[in-house]
């Protein structure tokens, strides 16, 4: 049986000359330079690290650490040795943290030195036995241990089914669900991708977005691995700084805001990106304006497509000709993936008419981890996935999404489901009820905003409400502002009309 092991692929593409440049820091003090034997002997010596822990297979390897090239070796080595992937977004704190190392219950945790007091005191007592520290100098635990490992291993013998990484998401219950994707789904879709966007030998790819969801760590990194393309590595967004390095780039990925930034640089124009060949867009909708801004002011056409975390990249605008990529739409489903708009009772819609957009194919996960009931709730009795958008597709096969049947903001790409803050929001002292909404945000595309209702004779005061969620949970989803109203709009049925509630605010962050 041949290797069906990610890692193994990925390494199979790297360039004869291993001791060319695979990643250049942008944003460190000085530009440090990976070269190819660097991934491959750094992650055989991290693999080797984790193999000495005898660790039972497919082991959760949680990582809550700052972006940085040992971050993404750090990946690389989990994935060679067989055990599975656990990215947590750094701006996660104890009470998230908590929860997902209680549902993972992961062998092994990684965090960043500064935070290593409370991770690893809710590692321990969670039963996880080793935590190590990675930080975004090059220093650490984990690091230390790993230099003391030989820079050989074989990469462990994976099937296509089995689990390489586990992404959280999709909370609209509230908590959120770890979306289980196997080595198959992942490498399934780096290959369509590959091919879909014309990756070419020479092909130089700006990377500036986290590794933590699958925007970066896999549709972004994954490209230029499997094309031995070199990464110009931003650990943080600059938009000054991404721009400068397009003279030597082709390939650019960023979420809506990443954009709307770059439009904001004097220096964007046609001649700082006539080396580039391709932007991609996905993660939130791209506004017809920034397209349109965009093709303005640089000649070229974002290419934007869909993605989710439970699928990865389900449709694509067209690469060629680029005349075909059509604003406002994410195009057509990509080679190998099925993708279907059906009514609330499951039937076929006509060409154009709206309704929930379901999706087939190798991309599609397995399910999320340890939750079969809500796993079978999410396909359909034929094996379709529900995505929870809201869509249609046109006579001529473009997809386009029209929003949401799941209660879910998407702020700067990031997803906020609004049942996790309304819990919240619920608990804190004089808070009767509250609802959370996404409104219209000049540049995160939405920005969360809670209304809430005081108990009676209490008084609730916005900043204060603020500040007790800034202290308990990761800043891009404490909301933007707070509004204290005498109740919530509410329908005949007595459900909370956030519709209502979006008119009423739509205009908040007006530019
Ligand atoms: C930062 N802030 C935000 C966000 N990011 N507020 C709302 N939404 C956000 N996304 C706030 C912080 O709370 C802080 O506020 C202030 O902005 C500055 O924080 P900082 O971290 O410095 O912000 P930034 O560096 O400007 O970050 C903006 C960003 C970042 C670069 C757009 O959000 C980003 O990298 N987004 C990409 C997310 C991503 O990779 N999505 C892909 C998901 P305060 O000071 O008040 O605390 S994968 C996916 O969706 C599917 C599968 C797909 O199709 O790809
Ligand atoms: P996640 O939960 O991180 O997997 O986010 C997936 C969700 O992001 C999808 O279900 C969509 O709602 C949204 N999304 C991803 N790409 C796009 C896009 N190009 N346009 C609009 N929404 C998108």
């Amino acid at each position: 049986m041949p290797n069906a092991n990610l890692y193994a692929a990925l390494r199979a593409a790297f360039p004869a000359d291993l001791d060319a440049t695979a990643v250049e820091t942008a944003d460190t003090p000085a530009p440090l330079h990976y070269t190819w034997r660097d991934l491959e002997r750094g992650s055989a010596m991290v693999a080797n690290l984790l193999q000495s822990l005898a660790l039972p297979p497919a082991s959760r390897i949680a990582v809550q650490v700052d972006k940085s090239v040992e971050a993404l070796v750090l990946y690389l080595a989990v994935l060679r040795a067989g055990h599975v992937f656990l990215p947590l977004n750094t701006a996660y704190q104890a009470g998230e943290i908590a929860y997902f190392i209680g549902n993972a219950e992961p062998a092994v945790v990684v965090c960043s030195g500064r935070n290593f007091g409370w991770v690893s005191q809710i590692a321990f007592q969670a039963g996880t036995k080793h935590v190590y520290t990675l930080n975004d100098d090059r220093t650490g635990t984990l690091l230390d241990r790993a230099a003391q490992q030989a820079d050989r291993h074989t990469v462990a013998h994976s099937s296509a089914d089995d689990l390489a990484a586990i992404l959280y998401t999709s909370g609209t219950t509230g908590r959120s669900k770890g979306a289980m994707l196997s080595h198959g789904n992942l490498l399934s879709n780096a290959q369509v991708l590959k091919q879909a966007w014309g990756w070419v030998p020479g092909d130089v790819l700006i990377h500036a977005l986290p590794i933590f969801h699958v925007h970066g760590l896999f549709v972004a990194s994954h490209g230029a691995l499997l094309n031995g393309s070199k990464m110009i590595w931003f650990a943080r967004f600059d938009p000054r700084a991404a721009l400068a390095r397009m003279r030597e780039a082709t390939v650019f990925m960023g979420v809506p805001t990443l954009y709307v930034r770059l439009l904001a640089e004097p220096g964007l124009d046609h001649a700082a990106t006539q080396h580039m060949r391709l932007f991609v867009s996905g993660s939130a909708p791209l506004l017809i304006e920034t397209f349109t801004d965009w093709q303005r002011r640089t000649g070229h056409t974002i290419l934007e497509r869909y993605g989710m975390s439970e699928t990865v990249m389900l449709t694509s605008n067209p690469y060629r000709p680029e005349a075909a990529r059509r604003g406002g739409t994410v195009g057509f489903p990509l080679p190998g993936v099925g993708v279907r708009v059906r009514d609330d009772q499951g039937r076929a819609l006509p060409a154009g008419e709206i309704g929930g957009i379901e999706v087939r194919g190798p991309n599609v996960f397995s399910g999320y981890w340890r939750m079969p009931e809500k796993t079978k709730e999410e396909f359909t009795p034929d094996g379709w996935f529900k995505t929870g958008d809201v869509g249609r597709i046109d006579p001529e096969g473009y997809v386009t999404i029209v929003g949401r049947s799941k209660d879910l903001v998407i702020s700067g790409g990031y997803n906020v489901y609004p049942a996790e803050i309304e819990g919240i929001v619920n608990e804190l002292p004089g808070v009767a009820e509250s609802a959370v909404i996404g409104v219209p945000h000049p540049d995160f595309g939405e920005a969360v905003v809670a209304v809430l209702v005081p108990r009676p004779g209490a008084t609730v005061d916005g900043a204060a409400v603020v500040a007790a969620l800034k202290a308990k949970i990761a800043n891009f989803k404490v909301p933007k502002q707070v509004f204290v109203v005498a109740e919530l709009p509410r329908n005949t049925m007595g459900k909370v009309q956030k519709n209502l509630l979006r008119e009423q605010h739509k205009a908040l962050f007006a530019a």
